[in-house]
């Protein structure tokens, strides 16, 4: 046997991504009306604090104010040779309340900048359409996605974005993490569930039915006004990425169910109807549900184009564990074999081969790592410097990963790491869980002057994406 390793395909896409709501600020600016992660001053593992009150600090409003610095960030991505840059679209800077009629033209000519920047750099965008920031009108008029009413409203706010940004946009997506309605709900669906536990597992799946038919229309309008785009769907598989704390076989089994919770988001959205497996999700936990014959056609006749997720960590599973949670992030045990992060999430650079494996089976349909990096307190040190050097091992035993991956036999498009720059934290609201290749001066409390530093790994990733891969 031969140990050969395939090299990274020619035009694989190489970059970062971020999210209008973690990066841009300007909360306000150009006619923005404010979004559900405006009003979260500690990040959406604790829930909004429904009014904006004057004096607290809302980590949205300002971010690293990318709304006004882009041109100069961009380039920073520029130096380390992107060739890819995912962002999200703020819906509520197109449509401030989200129900306008007519869109808000600051806000589009600020997009119309920015992919026009990217492109004269040579960087391919990445566009999310909807990441966590759905306008705060719709969550709480209409409790957000368990609502069908979003569905027209998300499809006019699509459509404006097809025509216009059409020409400079391949890829889009249509939800970051739609399988995150389980566990962030308000983040990734507008509306914070209640009731009984019957009750908020039929809002947590109508919200993810409603989102399914949404993407679905979304992928049969781009056909029609953008033939040539892919629309893919974003999902974390930090959840699928479970396993058996033991061989005990119930162990096993309870770790399969655990992942479906995730795979019945792909298998819909990808393969174009409800597995059999959620039938008895249904009967089990007496689910309430309005799902029509034709919305089961639309979903049959238009699948999304590639599969897109974040990978962050693994989990570990024993039987009777907690599976069908709505909030509190990631359940599980610690699996001993592995290290973890300063927030206590594990590090499992293989577990990022093992999931690319599972979902090439499942799907055999294009891949796309669009989310993993390392959250770390980086500290400048007294030579003025930031030596990210867990960052640096990180990224290079993920993206080994990677290639072991697409010697294995993955088609996998491209790769974009989490918070090239310093951003602020979409769990906590933190800028001391830093990501970035690059410094962003600013402190939990909005403390700083911005001023952006390149770190260590700044170069490293530099060489990297030079060397298409060559140098790991
Ligand atoms: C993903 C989200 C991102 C993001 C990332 C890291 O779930 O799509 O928006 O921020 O996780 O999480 P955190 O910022 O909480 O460290």
């Amino acid at each position: 046997m031969t140990d050969k390793l395939q090299p990274f395909p020619k035009n694989f896409l190489w970059g970062g991504a971020i999210a209008a709501n973690q990066a841009e600020g300007g909360w306000q600016a150009g006619g923005k009306g404010p979004d559900i992660a405006d009003v979260l001053p500690h990040g959406i593992m604790h829930g909004p604090d429904a009014q904006v009150e004057p004096g607290v600090h809302y980590p949205s409003h300002e971010a690293i104010d990318f709304y006004h610095r882009h041109t100069a960030d961009l380039q920073l991505m520029a130096g380390m040779g992107f060739n890819a840059f995912r962002l999200s679209i703020a819906w509520s800077r197109i449509f401030p309340t989200g129900e306008e009629t007519e869109p808000n033209e600051a806000g589009l000519k600020f997009y119309d900048d920015l992919f026009q920047e990217m492109r004269s750099l040579g960087m391919e965008p990445i566009v999310t359409i909807s990441h966590y920031e759905t306008p705060l009108n719709l969550a709480t008029k209409y409790g957000g996605w368990t609502s069908k009413k979003l569905i027209p409203l998300y499809l006019r706010y699509a459509k404006v974005l097809f025509e216009r940004f059409g020409q400079y946009v391949h890829y889009w997506l249509t939800f970051n993490e739609l399988n995150g309605v389980h566990l962030i709900p308000w983040a990734a669906g507008a509306f914070l569930p209640h009731g009984t536990e019957s009750e908020r597992l039929s809002q947590i799946y109508q919200a993810s039915h409603n989102m399914f038919v949404a993407t679905a229309a979304t992928i049969k309008m781009a056909r029609e006004i953008v033939p040539d785009a892919q629309v893919g769907i974003m999902l974390t598989m930090s959840n699928a990425a479970a396993y058996p704390a033991t061989p005990k076989p119930a162990d096993v089994f309870h770790t399969l169910t655990y992942q479906r919770r995730t795979f019945l988001y792909g298998d819909v959205e990808l393969r174009g109807h409800y597995p059999k497996y959620f039938d008895r999700i249904v009967r089990d936990y007496d689910l309430h549900l309005d799902i029509t014959p034709a919305e089961l056609q639309l979903i049959a006749d238009y699948t999304a184009d590639y599969l897109a997720f974040s990978y962050y960590r693994t989990t570990t599973f024993t039987a009777g564990m907690k599976i069908l949670g709505d909030t509190g992030g990631l359940t599980g045990k610690k699996n001993p074999y592995l290290p973890t992060s300063a927030w206590g999430w594990q590090i499992d650079p293989e577990g990022l081969r093992y999931v690319l494996n599972i979902l090439a089976d499942r799907y055999e349909k294009p891949l796309m790592i669009v989310e993993n990096g390392l959250g770390v307190a980086d500290e400048v040190g007294p030579d003025g410097r930031i030596h990210d050097t867990e960052r640096m091992c990180y990224l290079v035993d993920h993206l080994k990963a990677v290639q072991e991956a697409i010697t294995d036999g993955c088609d996998v498009l491209g790769y974009t790491w989490w918070g090239p720059i310093d951003i602020v934290s979409a769990g906590t609201g933190e800028m001391k869980k830093r990501y970035g290749f690059i410094y962003v001066d600013k402190d939990n409390e909005g403390r700083g002057d911005l001023h952006r530093r390149k770190k260590d790994s700044y170069a490293l990733y530099r060489d990297i994406i030079q060397s298409n891969g060559a140098l790991l």
